[in-house]
């Protein structure tokens, strides 16, 4: 954009800039001018300026000549015809439609050219002129429009060759400005007329692509939705605005901007990030509500920053205004929790939209200070609440994203998120983003922070359109924000709308922007803003009177005056107020410390099992691989045995939840066969495509349902996607799977900010699991830590304390903590914390470390038994051998966690020291199980006592059990390290040392 207007204001000189485009006639200077700009230009960016003239946009006059030419050979000059003889031309997949308003060249009495002759080839010449004109202005008109309100040719911005490569064949003189010339197929510019003079053509072009509005689309493959977009700009008459729109549209402006100045008078010195500059997004909120409103849309979910939240959460969600003041005046809060900073707080609204007389939930997500991270959690919690509704098609619940320029384009995660949006178990059926662009990034310009002309041109990956408006032109921006809310509910895929402001303030109110953009802040001041310029406009043209502006703002005025008085009599913040994703009737009822029973009645294992090893019941039509029916076949052995191996048992839960009522949904990368080829939940016919079968989908006839996806190559985004999914219904297990373990701190902002802390900060809970694939198995640095250490640091349990002992003690850990920390050895294990996860009467986060190789260890089985009625999750399996038996000749009792436990087994075997040397598994590592651990250590009164891992020693679990172990021992004896020294990468990748040090540690660990 910035480029476009040096490109402009080089190529305009005063006197040439009128209505239309006479600059551009053949003239010495106008030429000259083309000349220096293009000599002037250092790199073109975008694909649709480097396109020369006579590329892509050739394609759309042969297709013209051909449509003209099939109708009447003899429409087009003799060249073409031959040319359409020697059939060398293919008409495109997406040719144009001859519409009703095109008629064949003929019927136009051309300059020469007289009754129904041939035209001669100076006037097809000229026509294709027009028609390159005409596509050139819909391909490069926004590189000129006048987007930027502050008109500021930055000096990073070198000349751009727009003006010239607009009008590159541009031949035509003052005396064709009266000549009539037919209109392609592909501009609706005429209306009804089927032709104009080429000064009304100029004219209007002017106005639709370079005025305030630029509309980058030529690059969306679609003719239908080019036309669409087409249509909806050039349609002579789209900016008129009736006097009650525009006196709504000064309404809602007098409210985003008297809320900024009220809090600036109430609060002067907090920060607030103020919508200074770009007010004007609220009502274009409001106008994209309002329209998806109408068109069916009953609930919006809201992702933004920090920018403009207060006054979206006041005057978009009319959040109470006496809430928001609260959050200023440093008040207790009065309920848990650490909280957040007002700017970061969600919110949920049901109301009446009283323009569209409908009921309206609107949803702002509480996200965090990392930007753009809530882009994805808003996508899953969106999708997930189309999918408990029923609305397949999005036509009932969608998402809005806000952003900040400096972030849309800086931020990977908006990349990955944008990637999510056409697969489909992810998609939304469309988002509409908003960019604040107010055309800084907190102290930084766009050239130091973009190698891009726009910050929107992530979105161009998805063919998304872009509509860039001058933010300081309220009816170009209501326009705007119709035209995607209509394209959203049209064709359910994502657009943006680039609202080109400026900011007026420092990046916060404590900010002094004059540090780092004098020149830039010297203009702001010196221009008003945008309310005034708006009452300004409606009150010269007789819209509405200068005493109806001032008694609107005083109204407003009034308003939060009484809600300040109401704000000052509170005594306390209630973090409740601000939460997003409310789960009515989840808890009501519920013993808070209750939780329901895990195992099931072993006909159901057994019919689930059954199932499970069963190919489709259409069998002998549906072709299955030979190795997979050695895979059915296996399970249906064990079915028969009643045991259970890790795919079993992780069927046995989840189809024991659906038969329950409760929704399964799994994603992550290969998921549906699984990283490891144990999984098989899909299987695939091996001759007809796309012909597939999940047995999980059909275990009983009323179960809810199981969804199993592959995602995208993305951690970040699916990560998040999948956590805003686990936050819209209680009553659902979603599991996340990281291919290995490892790549999850791709996700580490999800994490951190979100799944470990979203409870404390935002009183929201979630249950979603994250399966991490962990296990030291010599296979290099990555693909064998997830980083446990990473996760146990972030648990919120005290290893200093021990909590009071009680049969509530298990359940009484699990409601404290921020999440669950496990390494499930048995398939049962696995199975019961899974089930558990539903059977708490609250939600915690599951972060589980799944195994690789033992996911066909012939001895990580578990008989039904394990899982069946009476059963339920052991977070510490003790000893049950010669040593668990008799536990005073016991001298060592390693304790240890995850697959470690089955070579330590082997040694201890090999040595013959089943009698002397006991291992415990620590199941569930945090909350820590201080009880067990204690009861565990007093068994083996005379035995030393070591903690044994394969993970390094500044890794694994040792720094978060160590103190822990103290504790529950009373500080009265000792655990000491058995295993890898400290390391800086979490594994070896020579495999021989990978032996070496394996075999040390099970020497050190088992030997007395
Ligand atoms: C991931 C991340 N990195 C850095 C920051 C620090 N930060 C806060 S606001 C900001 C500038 C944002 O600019 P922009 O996206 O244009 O939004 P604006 O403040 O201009 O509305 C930065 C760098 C952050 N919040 N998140
Ligand atoms: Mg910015």
């Amino acid at each position: 954009m910035h480029r476009a207007h040096t490109a402009f204001s080089l190529a305009l000189s005063p006197k040439a800039h009128k209505n239309f485009a006479t600059w551009l006639l053949k003239s010495t200077s106008s030429q000259q001018m083309a000349k220096a700009t293009a000599a002037a230009a250092v790199r073109t960016y975008n694909s649709a300026a480097a396109e020369p003239f006579a590329n892509g946009s050739t394609a759309s006059y042969v297709e013209e000549m051909y449509n003209a030419w099939l109708r009447d050979p003899t429409s087009v000059h003799t060249s073409w015809d031959a040319y359409f003889r020697s059939n060398s031309y293919t008409s495109p997949p997406n040719l144009a439609p001859v519409q009703a308003n095109t008629l064949p060249l003929t019927a136009f009495n051309f300059g020469g050219a007289v009754g129904g002759a041939a035209p001669d080839s100076k006037t097809i010449d000229d026509h294709l002129a027009v028609q390159a004109i005409i596509r050139s202005y819909q391909i490069r008109g926004h590189n000129i429009a006048h987007l930027d309100p502050l008109e500021i040719n930055t000096p990073d911005l070198p000349g751009n060759s727009s003006t010239k490569t607009i009008y590159a064949n541009f031949s035509f003189g003052e005396q064709d400005m009266e000549r009539q010339f037919k209109l392609p197929s592909t501009t609706f510019i005429g209306g009804d007329e089927a032709s104009l003079p080429l000064k009304e053509i100029l004219n209007r072009l002017e106005n639709v692509y370079c005025n305030k509005i630029g509309v980058e689309f030529m690059f969306i493959n679609s003719l239908e939705q080019c036309n669409w977009i087409r249509k909806r700009f050039e349609t002579p008459g789209v900016l008129n605005f009736s006097p009650e729109e525009k006196r709504l549209i000064l309404a809602r402006l007098t409210r985003a901007t008297g809320f900024e100045a009220f809090l600036a008078k109430k609060y002067s010195s907090e920060k607030r990030f103020g919508l200074e500059g770009c007010e004007i997004m609220i009502p274009a909120l409001k106008e994209i509500i309002d329209v998806s409103t109408e068109l069916g849309v009953e609930s919006v979910i809201m992702g933004m920053p920090h920018r403009g939240r207060l006054n979206t959460l006041a005057n978009v969600c009319r959040k109470p205004l006496n809430q928001i003041f609260t959050q200023f005046a440093g008040l207790e809060a009065a309920d848990d929790g650490s909280g957040d900073v007002k700017y970061h707080l969600g919110t949920y609204i049901e109301r009446l939209n009283r323009v569209t007389n409908k009921n309206i939930r609107l949803a702002v997500v509480a996200n965090p200070s990392h930007l753009e991270a809530v882009d994805p959690v808003v996508q899953g919690k969106t999708r997930a609440e189309q999918f408990y509704r029923g609305d397949q098609e999005g036509k009932k619940v969608m998402s809005i994203l806000i952003h900040g320029d400096a972030a849309f384009c800086g931020q990977g995660v908006v990349y990955e998120t944008m990637h999510l949006s056409d697969l489909p178990d992810y998609t939304t059926h469309g988002t509409i983003h908003v960019v604040a662009n107010n055309q800084i990034g907190f102290t930084t310009d766009p050239r130091f922070s973009r190698s891009s002309p726009y910050c929107t041109d992530v979105a161009r990956v998805v063919n998304a359109p872009i509509f860039h408006v001058n933010a300081d032109d309220p009816e170009a921006v209501m326009h705007v924000c119709k035209v995607a809310a209509e394209w959203r509910a049209t064709f359910h895929k994502d657009c943006v709308i680039d609202l080109v402001g400026y900011r007026r303030n420092g990046h916060n109110e404590i900010d002094e922007p004059m540090f780092t953009q004098p020149l830039m802040y010297q203009k702001i001041r010196k221009h008003k803003n945008c309310l005034d310029l708006y009452a300004d406009k409606l009150i010269a043209e007789g819209t509405c009177t200068a005493e109806e502006v001032k008694s609107v703002a005083a109204k407003y005025e009034n308003i939060c005056e009484e809600a300040f008085a109401l704000a000052k009599t509170e005594t306390h913040v209630k973090y409740k107020d601000w939460l997003d994703s409310p789960w009515s009737g989840f808890f009501e009822g519920k013993d808070p410390l209750k939780v329901a029973p895990t195992g099931v009645k072993e006909e159901t294992l057994i019919h689930i099992g059954n199932r499970f090893s069963s190919p489709p019941p259409n069998a002998a039509e549906f072709v299955i691989h030979k190795g997979l029916l050695r895979v059915l076949a296996a399970r249906k052995a064990m079915v028969d045995e009643k045991i259970a191996d890790w795919a079993l048992g992780e069927a046995m839960a989840f189809g024991s939840l659906l038969k329950e009522g409760i929704h399964v949904r799994l994603s992550g990368q290969d998921v549906e066969r699984g990283t490891f080829s144990h999984r098989h939940h899909v299987l695939h016919h091996q001759l007809v495509d796309k012909a597939t079968y999940n047995s999980l989908q059909h275990m009983y006839p009323d179960q809810a349902p199981y969804s199993v996806s592959n995602s995208s190559l993305s951690e970040y985004a699916v990560l998040g996607f999948e956590h805003g999914y686990s936050m819209t219904n209680p009553n659902a297990l979603v599991l996340w799977e990281a291919q290995f373990g490892d790549f999850s701190n791709t996700a580490q902002s999800i994490i951190d900010q979100f799944i470990s802390s979203g409870q404390s900060k935002w009183v929201r809970q979630s249950g979603l699991v994250m399966l991490l694939p962990h296990g030291m198995e010599g296979m290099g640095p990555e693909h064998s830590s997830c980083r446990v250490e990473r996760f146990l640091q972030m648990s919120s349990d005290d290893p200093d304390y021990f909590p009071p002992e009680s049969d509530e003690f298990a359940i009484r850990q699990l409601h404290d903590i921020n999440w669950i920390v496990a390494n499930c050895t048995t398939p049962a294990n696995y199975y019961h914390i899974l089930r558990r996860q539903i059977a708490l009467p609250f939600r915690k986060p599951l972060i589980l470390c799944t195994p690789k190789s033992l996911l066909r260890h012939p001895e990580a089985k578990s008989p039904f038994s394990e899982m069946s009625e009476g059963s339920e999750f052991q977070r510490i399996i003790p000893d049950n051998g010669p040593a668990g038996q008799n536990p005073s000749n016991v001298k060592k009792v390693v304790f240890c966690t995850g697959r470690v436990y089955y070579d330590l087994t082997k040694t201890r075997t090999e040595k013959q020291l089943e009698s002397d040397i006991a291992i415990v598994r620590v199941e569930q590592v945090s909350p820590f199980p201080f009880d067990l651990v204690k009861e565990q250590a007093n068994l083996y009164k005379n035995a030393e006592l070591v903690w044994a891992q394969e993970e390094h020693k500044n890794q694994g679990c040792w720094t978060y059990v160590q103190p822990r172990f103290l504790t529950a021992l009373n500080h009265s004896r000792d655990v000491s390290y058995v295993g890898r020294a400290c390391g800086a990468s979490t594994a070896t990748g020579s495999k021989a040392m990978h032996i070496r040090e394996l075999n040390a540690l099970l020497n050190d660990a088992i030997s007395t």
